[in-house]
């Protein structure tokens, strides 16, 4: 097996590395604080591909694969997890349309997606239903040549300010995921309405809102795939979601792991630099290792959600549970190396710990993790 990436590989992580360095990591304490949607850094970032990683090059993207989109991912989120994390919404969201839409949908959509100027939002999860997904209650009734939605859609990012959303709806009620479609929604659409942006422990780069459909109709065309085939669409963008989701950890664990290595080399207390107490050095070497084992795993996923491997959901669960478990704990280690000051907003470290909490539970909680993982196990 080659663990090695290619030289076109490190190339694209460079890039992202570099764009992160110019452009995300001297604005993102601003725009966590003054919770500021970075649009202009979202265009910048879309004419390097990163809006369009993984739609074929014959609709405008870049067509990289799973592996690539994470090492873009854990780039981005070194600098801000919750704008990088947000930049895998919108592709994750846009994917979907470029793999299930029909060629009408792409032509109509993709153009504006590719570069940004639109960006889309996924929209699965109600008030009533975060895990149980399936349960889902907004409806899409046919009337002639349209749909009509109804119903409440619950944390959504980038709700009231992106201009597409990809929604799952109910259109038939005689089976639970198997009544669920897929379809298309833009904005502007009447009958689509947005609560208050939600005020949140962290991705404050981010909007949050929920989204409200109310005799809200759109044409049949804006259904992606078939009726009945939206809970399968919208999981196999969670598949590669989750691995994305785990990169934002692993690149703010990064980042955080190397803040702390800075800063034990500088503090000094007893007379010596803290880096040289043998406890100091046996935290880093924890936090370092838990780091690489997790990253591993994530790779070796992202490679199997690439190849649709047959075992990619279980694959790609493991990743998301481990690397968003491990970062959370590293950043929460860095944090105390850094003591007192680790609690201040004058450091980066704090604004990590907050932002790489919600990855324990958005695109699928830790325990619908283990859920997934073990039901395989014990599987027939
Ligand atoms: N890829 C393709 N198909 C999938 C799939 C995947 N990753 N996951 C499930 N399916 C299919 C199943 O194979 C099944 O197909 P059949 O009906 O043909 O057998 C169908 O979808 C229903 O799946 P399942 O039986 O697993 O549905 P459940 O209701 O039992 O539960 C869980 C599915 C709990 C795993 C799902 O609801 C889930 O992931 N919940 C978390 C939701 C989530 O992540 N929310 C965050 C939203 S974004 S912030």
């Amino acid at each position: 097996m080659n663990f090695d990436f290619t030289e076109e590989q490190q190339a694209i992580r460079d890039m992202a590395e570099k764009f992160t360095a110019d452009e995300i990591t001297p604005n993102a304490a601003e725009w966590d604080v003054e919770h500021t949607f970075p649009r202009q850094t979202l265009t910048k970032a879309a004419q390097l591909g990163f809006g369009s990683i993984y739609v074929g090059e014959d609709h405008g993207g870049v067509g990289l694969s799973r592996v690539e989109a994470a090492l873009i991912i854990e780039a981005l989120a070194y600098g801000c997890p919750s704008t990088s994390a947000f930049i895998s919404i919108h592709n994750m969201a846009t994917w979907m349309i470029d793999e299930f839409g029909s060629d009408t949908l792409r032509a109509k959509y993709l153009p504006k997606l590719v570069t940004m100027e639109n960006i889309a939002s996924y929209c699965l999860t109600e008030p009533n239903a975060g895990s149980d997904a399936a349960s889902l209650k907004t409806r899409a009734d046919r009337d002639g040549d349209e749909y009509v939605l109804n119903g409440t859609k619950a944390f959504i990012s980038g709700g009231g300010v992106n201009e597409i959303y990809v929604v799952m709806a109910r259109t038939d009620d005689s089976s639970k995921s198997g009544g669920i479609s897929c379809f298309v929604v833009d904005k502007d659409t009447p009958g689509l309405s947005f609560g208050a942006q939600e005020r949140k422990l962290g991705w404050h780069s981010q909007p949050t809102s929920s989204v409200m459909f109310n005799d809200c109709r759109i044409p049949v065309e804006n259904m992606i795939g078939k009726p009945g085939d939206g809970f399968k669409i919208a999981m196999q963008g969670l598949d590669g979601g989750r691995i994305n989701i785990g990169a934002c950890s692993i690149g703010g664990a990064q980042r955080c792991l190397d803040d702390a290595v800075a800063y034990v080399k500088e503090r000094i207390q007893f007379g010596q630099r803290i880096a040289d107490f043998q406890n100091t050095q046996f935290v880093l070497a924890e936090m370092k290792t838990k780091l690489e084992a997790a990253r591993a795993l994530l790779y070796v996923a992202a490679d199997k959600v690439a190849k649709a491997a047959v075992d990619k959901t279980q694959w790609a669960a493991m990743a998301k549970l481990m690397a968003t478990e491990t970062g959370s704990k590293i950043v929460n280690d860095a944090l105390q190396l850094h003591g007192g000051y680790g609690f201040l907003m004058d450091f980066p470290v704090e604004r990590f710990l907050r932002d790489l909490r919600v990855h324990e539970i958005l695109e699928g909680t830790s325990q619908i993790m283990k859920f997934v993982i073990g039901r395989e196990l014990i599987s027939d």
